[in-house]
């Protein structure tokens, strides 16, 4: 039978690239994010390859997930994979300029919004005693940068709820498992940089990870046999030693 994953952050980036990969696998796909064109977008691209089902929904918003995902048809409702991606930093700022509202968003987002998520679709797979939760990390989960303060904390706590679940749900035989990026080259710094021209430079002067490079090690996580869990994978591109380290070109 086919297997149904609920990819969250489906609109862009890393979640869009696995959407693309799994429709490619002939998996069945619930896609989540709040731009509704980019969901209908992604749906027509898709549709041609596997079914596809559209939530829109914000993960901060605990009432409208529940009800989101409570709301999926039968044929989509038993999630087998959870892919939870949604996430982003807001500004880059050493901790004592910070903006709370930029705190709030980190926070509600990367740690609340993947809980809320978890706490929806966990249920169906502890009851089928089968599933795989896979959550988006960050090399800023490992490793703290300057200015990166609250990113690299919620990135922390992924890494730390990630081996929370990984624990409480062994007795289920679900497998858990975090992916942890380097420099992506995605939306992620004009989300971070709020559109100003410091995201341009982010990328330049050296070949940084592209999201369809993340996508197939979700793939190959998710593809391996029953008894096999990836845990933890740490990724960075060639040009990238550490969070500070990347080999750039004049
Ligand atoms: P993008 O900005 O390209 O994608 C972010 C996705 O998250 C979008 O689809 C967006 O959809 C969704 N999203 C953001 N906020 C919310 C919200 N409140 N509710 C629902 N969905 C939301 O960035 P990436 O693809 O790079 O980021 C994906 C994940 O990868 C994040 O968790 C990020 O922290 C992580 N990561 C990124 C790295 C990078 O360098 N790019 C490196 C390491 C980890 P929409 O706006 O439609 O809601
Ligand atoms: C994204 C990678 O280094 O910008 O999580 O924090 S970094």
């Amino acid at each position: 039978m086919k297997k149904t994953a609920l990819i969250t952050g489906a609109t862009s980036g890393i979640g869009r690239a696995t959407a693309h990969e799994f429709a490619k696998q002939g998996i069945k796909l619930v896609l989540c994010g709040r731009r509704q064109q980019r969901l209908d977008s992604v749906q027509k691209a898709l549709s041609r390859e596997t079914d596809v089902h559209t939530l829109n929904f914000d993960v901060r918003d605990k009432n409208a997930t529940f009800n989101a995902i409570g709301s999926l048809p039968d044929a989509f409702k038993n999630i087998d994979i959870l892919i939870n991606n949604a996430g982003n930093a807001h500004g880059l700022d050493p901790i004592e300029t910070g903006s709370t509202d930029d705190w709030d968003a980190m926070i509600d987002i990367n740690v609340k919004g993947l809980l809320y998520v978890s706490k929806v679709i966990i249920p169906s797979m502890t009851e089928r005693k089968s599933g795989h939760i896979i959550n988006i990390g960050s090399s800023a989960g490992k490793e703290l940068y300057p200015k990166g303060n609250v990113y690299c904390a919620s990135k922390h706590a992924v890494l730390a709820i990630t081996e929370g679940m990984r624990i409480d749900l062994n007795p289920y035989g679900i497998k858990v498992s975090a992916i942890n990026p380097g420099l992506v080259e995605t939306e992620f710094s004009q989300v971070r940089f709020k559109g100003d021209s410091a995201a341009n430079n982010v990328y330049k002067g050296y070949k940084p990870l592209q999201p369809e490079d993340i996508a197939e090690v979700i793939h190959f996580a998710i593809s391996r046999p029953a008894h096999v869990n990836i845990a933890d994978v740490l990724m960075f591109c060639t040009a990238q030693g550490s969070s500070t380290i990347v080999k750039k070109e004049n």
